[in-house]
């Protein structure tokens, strides 16, 4: 765009407003996004329906007026009148409309300078962040943008100082292009970029723009105010250089060059609190976590510099093979203006931004506890380095759960501690966008991108972010740039890869000198009082590293709050729990599952389906999967335990075989039969998620830490798809509790089978949890029984501690005649089974001559078959819990059959499922019980890198080898 098309564009522009149809549809297109100001200025100017039709210049020839806005064909003559007022210089209130002096050629210019005025105003909003100051290296390079220079909308040096009507947009009436810049250049590109217009809610835009060309994006702060920057900033800086100077080239990450963030940090928590907030739940990263841990959140010195010592965080007595200072959490109070807040910083794995979703689980979690509807007691704050948000895909995941009915948390604060680079690499090998903070922009979210060099502006937009999140209940990034002043860790050396950079570094103050130079320069505080501030700090600091030398830590900091009236897991039989129900309490659940309200239109199969439920409730018989899983539910659900399922279509269930909500066929309205039990039971979320699995499995986990007295349950859409999560399933499920001291009952429902589906849809990975398996950290079950499922749910709750449960589930036993139970199963006196005896004996144990011990689907295949051959003299044993093995059990019933060949048989192949794990242990069992033989014979599948082949007849030859063999070879 230059002066002449500016010309051309404005005209255009007028005609548009007046008649969108009479331009061109790109220009209609790219018009409607400039609509909101210039409309505005059009509608304000509207002029009486006295001024003269045959003076319209714009738009108005050949009777076209009469089809003008507000249809009284006079709205080009009254704008120009009115900037015609403008251009003379003369005061615009309404009544100045008619200028009759103005000349017709003064009228155009001064309209066509209001419209081209408001374009280049739209362009600051858009991209005046590209010419703002964000790098405090000034390393940045940076072109003038030529939508941001006033010579592209066709203002020449001498029209720089002529009166422009513009309306009140940024609070000005009248403004000279010179003024205007000035307005827009403070406003946009100073020490803060904003970036909004890609947002499409107007109140959201409008509030945003509003909020920083108010106050032209500046706080004035109070003398008080600056001193606690101050003092906050002194806290970051002299901790780092204490640690640095007391334990050298120990690795801390530290937040030197990001130091602003401590401020940023308590006015997030200062602002929330006067907006209700009430607890905080904090993610980040290793960056700083240090710094944020003591300045930020009260953690004392003294444990930090204990832990340097080599000392743990923890008592003596507590187990657990702990974790590294910068990857662990802690939890405190801290009060601003009257208002406590809670804090807590999650722990987590090196795996950058894996916490992400926890932390947003937990927030929902205590959200529900709060009651916290309207989610404003309980917000979380994720911090991320820069790298890391563009790199890592959970980012992505994480934003997407935002405003989800089934996972959102009223707005997430995420703050980008953007020191310009990821370990050695560059920003421009690291992403392909301009800003580390762009994959935001997905979902509309404003972006405030900081020079943390001015910690003033950094607390302003820390203020800002805040009070989006609450206004809008949505998620807000806040970008710090700053620096990185060591290596990655301080025993790096950075020169290695960015000289430059770090000659830069090496030169630039620090911003708490800075600072400190300004407020005293300012007069704020007395010349020298920044280095008193030091020297407090430091004595303070020398103090406490005398007290670390004799710390103890006196309790560690788990099995609180929620988690108080639980404990650690006991021995074997206490891990049975107590999960039987009476029988009128199954039935109650029984006829509530099976009966659609009055007036309810479902499905005609689902009717069906619904009857043949009734049955099994009412004959007690035949019970299937699904049926006795809705019975865990809600029988839980009437013994107050809250129930969460969340998974790719669980509503239904991948197999059509939940059918958790009912779906009105005439109005689509939704009914959950397990929502309507009874009055006062606990509440049932049962959430179709997105397509992610790493972020959504990590948000149930947090979920099931935050709140261990619901049943937390995620299931995959096929078993393998869960590996897409598995860096929850390594760093958090596995090893959670070991690390950190953090339980979590969560449990992960894999469908899993061999079913001729292909290499996909048949393992669920078996092998992979039990290889994780030790020190008693989880529970892995392939479970055979509608009842033993049932039992094995109600045993998360029915226990006094949690652990994680990952449940391979069936596919095609969902409709399998013999995969049932009776309804006698779930009641009074029944229990979880982790061994199942065969269904039959048809022989004396001394005369069985083999013993099939499998796990899973394999064991109906095995049993039709034997009933088929008429074989009499095989028992099968089933393993329903593979870890914590069974082993008192398996040699309780392995004493049978002491002379019988063992046999251990599978689908997976050799290299996969559980064999590996069993083959040892089976072979202790058989050892104690001294049986003849004294290791199984393995039978199954042969090695393979596939899991399972396409083919369905290859298939079908290999499963029918696998069960003739377990019979006969
Ligand atoms: C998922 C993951 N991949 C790789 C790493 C190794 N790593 C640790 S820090 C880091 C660079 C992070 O850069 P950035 O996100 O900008 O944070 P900074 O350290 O600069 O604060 C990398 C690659 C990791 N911790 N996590």
């Amino acid at each position: 765009m230059n002066g002449a098309n500016a010309t051309f564009v404005a005209e255009l522009y007028t005609r548009y407003l007046e008649r969108p149809e009479s331009v061109d549809p790109e220009w209609g297109e790219f018009f409607s996004t400039l609509h909101d100001d210039a409309r505005a200025l059009l509608e304000d100017l509207k002029g009486p329906s006295w001024a003269p039709r045959n003076s319209a210049i714009i738009g108005g020839t050949n009777g076209s007026g009469t089809n003008g806005a507000g249809g009284n064909g006079h709205t080009a003559p009254a704008v120009t009148a009115r900037a015609g007022a403008a251009l003379k210089g003369a005061p615009l209130s309404y009544g100045a409309a008619t200028d009759a002096s103005a000349s017709p050629d003064q009228v155009r210019r001064a309209t066509l300078d209001s419209i081209r005025a408001l374009m280049l105003i739209r362009a600051y909003r858009v991209r005046g962040h590209l010419e703002s100051n964000l790098d405090p290296l000034g390393l940045m390079p940076k072109e003038p943008h030529p939508e941001l220079d006033p010579r592209t909308y066709g203002f020449a040096e001498s029209d720089m100082d002529r009166p422009i009507f513009i309306n009140y947009v940024l609070g000005l009436e009248t403004a000279t292009m010179r003024q205007i810049i000035d307005v827009v250049r403070d406003t946009y590109c100073g020490n803060i970029g904003v970036e909004f217009m890609h947002m499409q809610g107007p109140e959201e835009k409008a509030w945003i723009q509003e909020r920083i060309e108010g106050e032209r994006n500046h706080t004035e702060f109070t003398d008080k105010g600056k001193e606690a920057i101050l003092g906050a900033l002194t806290r970051a800086e002299i901790f780092e250089q204490f640690l640095d100077k007391k334990y050298t080239g120990a690795k801390r990450f530290g937040l030197e060059g990001g130091e602003s963030l401590i401020p940023a940090l308590e006015q997030i928590v200062k602002r929330g609190g006067q907006l209700g907030l009430r607890e905080l739940v904090i993610g980040m990263p290793h960056r700083g976590r240090l710094n944020v841990l003591t300045n930020f959140m009260d953690k004392p010195f003294r444990a930090m510099f204990s832990e340097f010592e080599g000392n743990s965080p923890n008592p003596d007595d507590v187990m657990g093979s702990g974790d590294v200072k910068y990857h662990l959490g802690t939890s405190s109070d801290r009060t601003f203006d009257g208002n406590t807040v809670h804090l807590s910083l999650t722990p987590n794995p090196s795996h950058l931004e894996a916490v992400n979703t926890v932390v947003l689980g937990k927030v929902r979690a205590k959200q529900q506890l709060r009651t916290d509807t309207d989610r404003e007691k309980v917000m979380a704050i994720l911090m991320h380095g820069d790298a890391a948000f563009a790199g890592q895909g959970l980012v992505a995941e994480t934003l997407d759960l935002s405003q989800l009915r089934g996972y959102r948390t009223g707005g997430t604060v995420h703050v980008i501690v953007n020191n310009q680079i990821g370990f050695t690499t560059n920003p421009t090998a690291a992403r392909s966008s301009p800003y580390s903070s762009d994959v935001a922009k997905m979902i509309q979210a404003p972006i405030f991108h900081v020079n943390g060099d001015d910690p003033e502006s950094t607390v302003h937009a820390a203020r800002i972010a805040t009070e989006y999140r609450y206004r809008f209940k949505a998620d807000v990034v806040f970008d710090l740039w700053g620096y990185r002043r060591a290596g990655h860790n301080e025993s790096d050396e950075p020169a290695f890869t960015q000289p430059l950079m770090y000659k830069s570094i090496s030169e630039q103050p620090t911003t708490r000198a800075l600072y400190a130079k300004q407020l005293e320069d300012q007069g704020v505080i007395p010349q020298g009082g920044g280095d008193r501030m030091v020297e407090e700090f430091q004595n303070f600091l020398e103090q406490e590293f005398e007290a670390a030398k004799s710390y103890k830590p006196n309790k560690a900091d788990w099995l609180e709050g929620r988690w108080a009236d639980l404990g650690m897991a006991g021995d074997e039989e206490a891990q049975r729990g107590k999960t039987a129900v009476s029988m009128d309490l199954l039935r109650e659940v029984g006829h509530a599952i099976s009966e659609p309200p009055d007036g309810f239109n479902a499905n005609s199969k689902i009717l069906r389906q619904l009857k043949s439920k009734r049955k099994m409730i009412d004959e007690g018989k035949g019970i299937d999967w699904a049926t006795g899983e809705a019975l865990a539910f809600g029988t839980l659900l009437c013994e107050s335990t809250p129930v969460r399922l969340s998974g790719e279509d669980v509503g239904r269930g991948t197999f059509s075989h939940r059918h958790a909500v009912l779906i009105d066929q005439q109005n689509e309205d939704k009914y959950i039969p397990l929502s309507n039990i009874r009055y006062g039971q606990a509440p049932i979320e049962v959430i179709d998620s997105p397509l992610s699995e790493f972020g959504v499995l990590g948000f149930e986990y947090g979920y099931a830490q935050a709140e261990p007295h619901a049943l937390v349950l995620w299931e995959a859409q096929f078993g393998d798809f869960a590996n897409g999560a598995q860096v929850i399933i390594d760093q958090f499920i596995a090893s959670g509790e070991s690390k950190w001291l953090r339980m979590a009952g969560l449990v992960m429902l894999l469908p899993h089978g061999y079913e001729g589906q292909g290499p996909e849809h048949s393992s669920a990975k078996l092998e992979r949890y039990l290889q994780l398996c030790a020190e008693d950290n989880m529970q892995v079950c392939n479970i055979t029984t509608p009842a033993n499922y049932y039992h094995s749910l109600r045993r998360q709750v029915h226990r006094n501690f949690r652990k994680p449960l990952v449940i391979m589930t069936p596919k095609s036993l969902l409709r399998h005649k013999l995969c049932v139970s009776d309804l006698d199963d779930f009641g009074p006196d029944t229990s979880f089974h982790r061994v199942l005896w065969d269904n039959e004996q048809l022989c004396e144990d001394k005369d069985v001559k083999r013993v099939v011990l499998c796990s899973g689907k394999v064991y109906y295949d095995l049993f039709e078959e034997r009933a088929k051959r008429e074989i009499d003299d095989v028992f099968f044993l089933r393993l329903e819990q593979l870890y914590p093995f069974p082993k008192k059990a398996l040699v309780k019933e392995l004493s049978r059959f002491k002379h019988a060949e063992i046999v251990w048989c599978q689908e997976e192949p050799e290299n996969m499922g559980a064999w590996t794990f069993v083959d040892r242990r089976l072979e202790a069992v058989l050892n104690e019980i001294d049986a003849d033989q004294k290791r199984p014979r393995y039978v199954g599948r042969p090695e393979a890198a596939s899991p399972a082949t396409g083919n369905g007849a290859r298939h079908r030859r290999e499963q029918e080898k696998l069960v003739d063999d377990a019979l006969t070879l």
